[in-house]
């Protein structure tokens, strides 16, 4: 499934853009860590690199995002992901311009992470992808390829609205349905470099 084809390339032959590298997976994953490292890495070698997140819980969407996911608010499952697909849209404009200054992105979930999730839950895929359509499509999606149980067995796991072993199964699922050929899988391991 070529989620990507509804994004948005950016300028492709403008070699000295930033590169829009994404990380996904299911919760636990790792992705966190391992963008961070890549980031170490990268500046290290002389990049320009951010690391960003979605949600990006500074803005006031993400706010009302923060308040669903530890279940402080209740709110409709088609609701919440205009609300997550919001939160990209309104930090399209600053993406683009850091990536055409030369800073490459590295990302800690993106579109692909709203549309397993909210299939997940049983929405229609073309429904959840629709929103996606014009966002900037990445130059690479890492995914972080971590069994649900395994992911269950890390610390501090069931904190959020998200965290539950029978539905992070299905979320695999609906990954797997997504991976295009932008994807690399990457197999989880605790001490893994990038
Ligand atoms: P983390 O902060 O643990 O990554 O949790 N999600 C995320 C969606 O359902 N749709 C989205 O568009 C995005 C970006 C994944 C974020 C949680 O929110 C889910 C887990
Ligand atoms: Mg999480």
């Amino acid at each position: 499934m070529e989620i990507s084809d509804n994004c948005t390339p950016l300028s492709a032959n403008n070699e000295s853009r930033g590169a829009l590298v994404v990380f996904e997976g299911l919760d636990r994953s790792g992705k966190t860590s391992q963008c961070g490292r890549l980031v170490s890495y990268l500046e290290g070698l002389g990049h320009s690199v951010e690391l960003w997140r979605f949600p990006d819980r500074t803005t006031s969407v993400g706010q009302m995002i923060s308040a669903y996911r530890t279940n402080k608010s209740q709110l409709d499952d088609h609701t919440i992901h205009f609300l997550f697909s919001a939160n990209r849209w309104e930090k399209r404009s600053m993406m683009e311009t850091k990536l055409k200054a030369g800073t490459t992105l590295r990302v800690d979930r993106y579109s692909y992470s709203g549309v397993a999730f909210s299939t997940a839950k049983g929405l229609d895929f073309e429904w959840c992808k629709a929103p996606e359509i014009g966002l900037i499509a990445p130059d690479l999606v890492v995914y972080l390829d971590i069994t649900p149980e395994k992911a269950a067995e890390r610390g501090g796991y069931g904190g959020e609205r998200y965290e539950q072993l029978e539905f992070q199964r299905k979320v695999a699922q609906h990954y797997k349905l997504l991976k295009d050929s932008s994807w690399k899988m990457k197999v989880f391991c605790v001490d893994c470099r990038l």
